[in-house]
């Protein structure tokens, strides 16, 4: 028999040995393994995101960390340049006092608060009081930006920024168009039980062939940049067969008359020109969704270059068709880390207070006021990417947990530089990294397994941590360095007993979180009606006059192969090319390149790759920085002997 999980659906239960797997977004269950310390490799318990309790191998690994001899394990504070082992007391003070000076040498949004998508809901909540208490909503993480465009484009269309539809269902989908995303490594277990467990046809839209194309009954290859206008002619030839679910359209959706003007101009004969794709390609497509009885959609961080164009587009053929608001139908953002969802459901973004509520909206604020019993700033803070940008200008203040905002292996001068100019940084990891080099204080935190508390995953469901293992040293988790940090800066109101208290509290701030049960998913999948102001979903007319650039080749990031818990931390940091492209520039596999774009460049080694579309170059995130970083839509490529 399976043990009585922690998740029960009747709510909270004390811990039992089982806990959910940090490393991913999925959120399988996991306990330490038969016959071993904690330290020692996990085994896979069933549960909602693994049914069959089955593990990844990052998963599998999931206890590594505790016994890792390179955790941290003693508070640190910088004294003349060297960070040095301290007792709490000491380094929370410290830490407080560098916060509290710059706050009142140059109020409060000189203060940025970071994190943390591997932390709990619980601790998240407490993150984003913390910077709302001393008046500024500059909180946000880096890991919701990988996937905001889709995320926005999702909360303008549905009313939340998140999947609308449970994992499970994939299973009972008809046909699974996955867009950009590469789920059969990036979040295995969900794609293998409910995707490659289930019936549905897949289609796999992405300029490059990977691991999920293997899985897929199709491949499509939009030339970069032309993805929406893809979807476009797919709707629009949808539109010209008749194969529309009109009640759908006339029930629950508004603005559909001018979405379907707006597509006059766009067929598939018309759009193959620009997209590459063949016009019997878009008409396959657009048969397969009328036929389908449910349509799911997985999108990944390859949705995210168009600033959402994409991810709106997808919505359209899902309201287009009806498949949304019902089971086996609709859109799954396949998020990153474990909960970059829940993160942001709490309210650690600049721009929405806990459940998602916007933060300009006084009866908003009045509600959280009311509970937290002082004002919040009315303002939207800044994101985590404008906020590193005036590190040093407007900021001049950070608390990071359980981010590594320096890692950019090409790029790090300038990460570093940013870090440098501010007067008091503090870093709350369970290790030493990029980023804790460059802290005034370092404390040391407890990793997922050793915490309790609750997570959201990637379709919504918000599970109880039990703390597993012990964490090292005088580590703790990150809850209690909130409260204290809490007690510190502000006062009243960071005096909790355990997560729980904050959990409670969030129920009361937060009308998502109101009467979810854990072990539960948190809203209804809009089976009435949406989270919008009128409750229908919104069609907004579309641009279909597309640019397709000219010269240069199409730069396509993929976007992480390690981080924290990655089994394989070596990234992939070379530049891949078509045979074709490498053919033209006279080069080989292997060759020494250099990659220019938009005044930035880097050197590296060429990889030689069939199944990537002509006219891309393709680097993964952990190079591309500095290219991604100055805006870089083309670039050039030269043969490293050029240089020299
Ligand atoms: N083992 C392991 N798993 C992980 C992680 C890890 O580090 N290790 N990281 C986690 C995190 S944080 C994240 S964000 C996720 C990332 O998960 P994914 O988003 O699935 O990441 P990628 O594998 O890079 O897949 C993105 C795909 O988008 C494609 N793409 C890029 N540009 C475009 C475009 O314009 N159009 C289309 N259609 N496709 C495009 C790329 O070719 C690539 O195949 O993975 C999570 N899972
Ligand atoms: N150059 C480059 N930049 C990238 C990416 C890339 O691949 N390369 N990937 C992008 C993507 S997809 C993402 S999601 C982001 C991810 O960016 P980050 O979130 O910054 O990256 P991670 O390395 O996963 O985790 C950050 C830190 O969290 C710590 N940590 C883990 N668990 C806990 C905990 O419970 N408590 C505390 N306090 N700390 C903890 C880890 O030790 C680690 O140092 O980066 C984005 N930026
Ligand atoms: S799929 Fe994600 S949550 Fe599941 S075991 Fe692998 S890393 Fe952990
Ligand atoms: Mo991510």
């Amino acid at each position: 028999m399976q043990e009585a999980g922690a998740n029960d659906a009747s709510d909270r239960t004390e811990p039992t040995g089982t806990t959910v797997c940090p490393l991913c977004a999925v959120g399988c269950h996991l306990a330490p393994a038969d016959g071993a310390d904690a330290d020692g490799r996990a085994r896979g318990v069933a549960g909602p995101a693994n049914p069959n309790g089955r593990l990844c191998a990052k998963g599998a690994n999931a206890f590594e960390s505790v016994a890792d001899p390179d955790r941290l394990t003693e508070p640190l504070v910088r004294e003349d340049g060297e960070l040095v082992p301290t007792d709490w007391e000491s380094a929370l003070g410290r830490a407080a006092d560098g916060l509290r000076d710059v706050a009142a040498a140059h109020g409060p949004d000189a203060l940025a608060f970071l994190g943390a998508p591997h932390c709990s809901n619980e601790e998240n909540y407490l993150l984003q009081k913390l910077a709302r208490a001393v008046g500024t909503n500059t909180v946000d993480n880096r890991a919701r930006l990988c996937h905001d465009n889709a995320a926005a484009a999702l909360a303008e269309r549905f009313g939340y920024p998140a999947s609308t539809l449970g994992m499970d269902e994939l299973a009972e989908s008809d046909l699974v168009l996955v867009v950009g995303a590469n789920p059969a490594i990036q979040q295995p277990v969900a794609f293998n039980a409910f995707v490659r467990g289930g019936d549905a046809d897949v289609v796999h839209v992405d300029p490059r062939a990977n691991e999920t194309t293997r899985a897929a009954d199709a491949h499509l290859a939009p030339r970069p940049g032309t993805d929406a206008l893809f979807f476009h002619a797919v709707a629009a030839e949808l539109l010209a067969r008749d194969a529309v679910a009109e009640s759908f359209v006339a029930e629950r959706t508004t603005g559909s008359d001018a979405y379907r003007e707006s597509l006059a101009d766009v067929d598939a004969v018309r759009a193959a020109a620009a997209t590459d794709v063949p016009a019997g390609d878009v008409r396959d497509l657009a048969e397969r969704l009328a036929a389908a009885d449910g349509v799911a959609i997985i999108a990944g961080t390859g949705v995210e270059a168009d600033g959402g164009a994409t991810a709106r587009a997808l919505c359209d053929l899902l309201c287009l068709t009806g498949n949304v608001g019902r089971r086996g139908a609709g859109f799954a953002l396949f998020r990153g880390l474990n909960n970059e969802q829940g993160a942001t459901d709490v309210g650690c973004r600049p721009d929405e207070l806990p459940g998602h509520a916007d933060v300009t909206d006084p009866a908003a604020r009045e509600r959280v006021a009311d509970v937290w019993g002082f004002d919040v700033p009315a303002e939207p803070g800044l994101n985590e990417k404008e906020a590193l940008a005036v590190f040093g200008d407007a900021i001049h203040g950070a608390l990071v947990v359980g981010e590594n905002p320096a890692i950019s292996k090409r790029d790090a001068d300038w990460t570093a530089e940013r870090l440098d100019a501010l007067d008091a940084l503090v870093v709350v990891d369970v290790y030493e990294t990029e980023t804790t080099a460059h802290a005034d204080v370092v404390l040391p935190a407890a990793v997922g397994v050793e915490k309790t508390g609750t997570v959201t995953n990637l379709d919504r469901r918000v599970q109880a941590l039990a703390a597993v293992a012990d964490p090292p040293g005088d580590a703790r988790p990150d809850f209690e360095t909130l409260c204290d940090l809490g007690t510190r800066l502000v006062g009243d109101g960071f005096d909790y007993d355990d997560p729980r208290e904050a959990f409670d509290e969030l129920r009361d701030v937060s009308p998502v979180h109101a009467d979810v049960a854990v072990g539960e998913r948190w809203g209804d999948d809009y089976r009435e009606r949406f989270a919008t102001p009128d409750g229908r979903a919104a069609f907004a007319p579309v641009e279909t006059d597309v640019e397709v650039a000219a010269d240069g080749l199409a730069l396509v990031v993929g976007s992480r192969a390690g981080g924290f818990g990655a089994t394989d931390a070596t990234a992939d940091d070379r530049l891949h090319l078509n045979p074709a492209d490498a053919d033209a520039l006279g080069l080989a596999d292997g060759d020494a390149v250099i990659v220019h774009g938009d005044g930035a460049r880097l050197e590296t080694a060429l990889t030689v790759e069939d199944g990537l579309r002509e006219g891309v170059a393709y680097l993964h995130a952990d190079v591309a920085d500095p290219l991604v970083r100055a805006g870089t839509a083309s670039v050039e490529v030269t043969p490293a002997s050029d240089a020299s």
